[in-house]
C-alpha cells in the first residue's frame, strides 16, 4: 500500500477518518480502537506515519501535517470514548451498589449491668451520699487480716478448714471483706467512713440460699464520740432508702467476735408489710444484716486508741438484698448466666 502522491494520501486519510468515525459509533472498547489505529506495530495511523519516509521531500511537511491532524483527531476521539466508558461504568456501579439510607439499621443487642452490680451500685450510692468512700482489697488474704485482727483467735470454729478455703497455712480466700477495713484503718487516721464491697468465699454447699462464692458489702465508721444512736440512724436511713420509706427497722441482740454490743438488723417484710407470709415465715420480719459497735480489741490491733475512739460496723450479703428486692427465690439464678433471667433487669 505504498503511496507517493498527496492525492492518494488524502484518500487514505479520509478512509481511515471515516472508518474511525463509524467504529466509534459502534461502541467498541477504547482499548481495541487504540490498538487498531495507534498500535505501535500495525495501527492504521502508525503505518501511515511510517510511509512518510517514502514521500518525496517536497511534499513531506504537508503530508506530515495532515497525518498528524488525523492522529490528533483519533486521540481526541479515543479520549472522549474513554471518559464516556468510565462514566458509564460508574453509573452501572452506583446503580448496583445503591443503598437505601431510609432503611432501619441493624441494631446490635446492648448488654446491661448484672442485677448484683445494680444492687451494689445502689448501696454504694446511698453510702456515698452519707459521706462514705469505697475501698478495695485482695481476695487472697492472710490469716492475720481475715481472723486475728478481727479478734477471731486460733482454734475458733470460724477458722476451721471445714468453713474456710485455705491456700496454705497462712494464706486463704477471704471469708468476709473485713480485712479491707483493717487495712484501711492501718493506712488512714480517723475519722473514717468506708464501705468495702467484694467477693468472699466460704465452704458452703450450693443450694437456694448458699453459694461458696458470693458478694458482700461491709461498712465501717470510726470517730471520736460516735454512738449507738449514730449506728442505728445510719442503718435505718440506708434500709429505708434502699427498700422504701415505709419499711420499719428492728435491732435484735446478737454476738460477733469483732463487735460489742452486736445486733442483727431486721426489716418489716416487704411482701406482706408485716402481716406474715412465706418469705418472712409468718413472722412479719426479715433479717438483712449483722452489725455492731467495733470491739476495742479490733482497735488495738490497728493502733487506734479505744479510749478515745468509737466505731460501728456492719456486713451484708449483696445476693440476699437482690433476692428480696427483685423477688428471686434461688441464689443460683445470679450465677447461671441465663439470658432469660438476666434480661429482666
Ligand atoms: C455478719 C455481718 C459483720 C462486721 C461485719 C466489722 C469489721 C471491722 C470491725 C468490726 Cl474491721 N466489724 N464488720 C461487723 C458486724 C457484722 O458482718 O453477719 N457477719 C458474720
Amino acid at each position: 500500500m505504498l503511496c507517493y502522491g498527496v492525492e492518494m494520501l488524502d484518500e487514505q486519510i479520509e478512509r481511515i477518518r471515516n472508518e474511525f468515525e463509524s467504529d466509534t459509533q459502534r461502541a467498541r472498547s477504547p482499548q481495541d480502537l487504540h490498538n487498531k489505529y495507534l498500535g505501535r506495530k500495525s495501527g492504521l495511523v502508525t503505518l501511515l506515519l511510517k510511509q512518510l519516509q517514502q514521500v518525496p521531500a517536497a511534499e513531506k511537511p504537508n503530508a506530515g501535517k495532515r497525518i498528524n491532524e488525523l492522529k490528533l483527531e483519533v486521540e481526541a476521539g479515543l479520549d472522549r470514548l474513554e471518559s464516556e466508558a468510565a462514566a458509564q461504568a460508574l453509573a452501572v456501579r452506583l446503580e448496583s451498589e445503591r443503598v437505601d439510607v431510609t432503611l432501619p439499621g441493624n441494631r446490635r443487642p446492648a448488654g446491661h449491668a448484672h442485677p448484683l452490680t445494680l444492687v451494689r451500685s445502689e448501696i454504694e450510692e446511698i453510702f456515698s451520699f452519707m459521706g462514705y468512700s469505697v475501698e478495695d482489697g485482695p481476695e487472697i488474704e492472710s490469716a492475720f487480716y481475715n481472723f486475728e485482727a478481727l479478734n477471731i483467735p486460733e482454734h475458733h470454729p470460724a477458722r476451721d478448714s471445714q468453713d474456710t478455703f485455705y491456700i496454705s497455712d497462712s494464706l486463704l480466700l477471704r471469708t468476709h471483706t473485713s480485712p479491707v477495713q483493717i487495712r484501711t484503718m492501718q493506712k488512714q487516721r480517723p475519722p473514717l467512713r468506708i464501705i468495702c464491697p467484694g467477693k468472699v468465699y466460704r465452704r458452703d454447699n450450693p443450694d437456694a440460699t448458699h453459694s461458696p462464692a458470693f458478694q458482700q458489702i461491709e461498712g465501717l465508721a470510726v470517730d471520736e464520740g460516735l454512738t449507738f444512736r449514730d449506728f442505728k440512724g445510719t442503718l435505718e436511713f440506708f434500709l429505708k432508702s434502699f427498700f422504701s420509706q415505709k419499711t420499719r427497722v428492728r435491732f435484735r441482740p446478737s454476738y460477733f467476735a469483732f463487735t460489742e454490743p452486736s445486733a442483727e438488723v431486721d426489716i418489716s417484710c416487704i411482701f406482706c408489710s408485716g402481716a406474715g407470709c412465706r418469705v418472712c415465715k409468718a413472722s412479719g420480719w426479715v433479717e438483712m444484716l449483722g452489725a455492731g459497735m467495733v470491739d476495742p480489741a479490733v482497735f488495738r490491733y490497728v493502733d487506734y486508741d479505744p479510749e478515745k475512739l468509737a466505731g460501728f460496723a456492719f456486713g451484708l450479703g449483696i445476693e440476699r438484698f437482690a433476692m428480696l428486692k427483685y423477688s428471686v427465690n434461688n441464689i443460683q439464678h445470679f450465677y447461671d448466666s441465663d439470658l432469660r433471667f438476666l434480661e429482666q433487669f
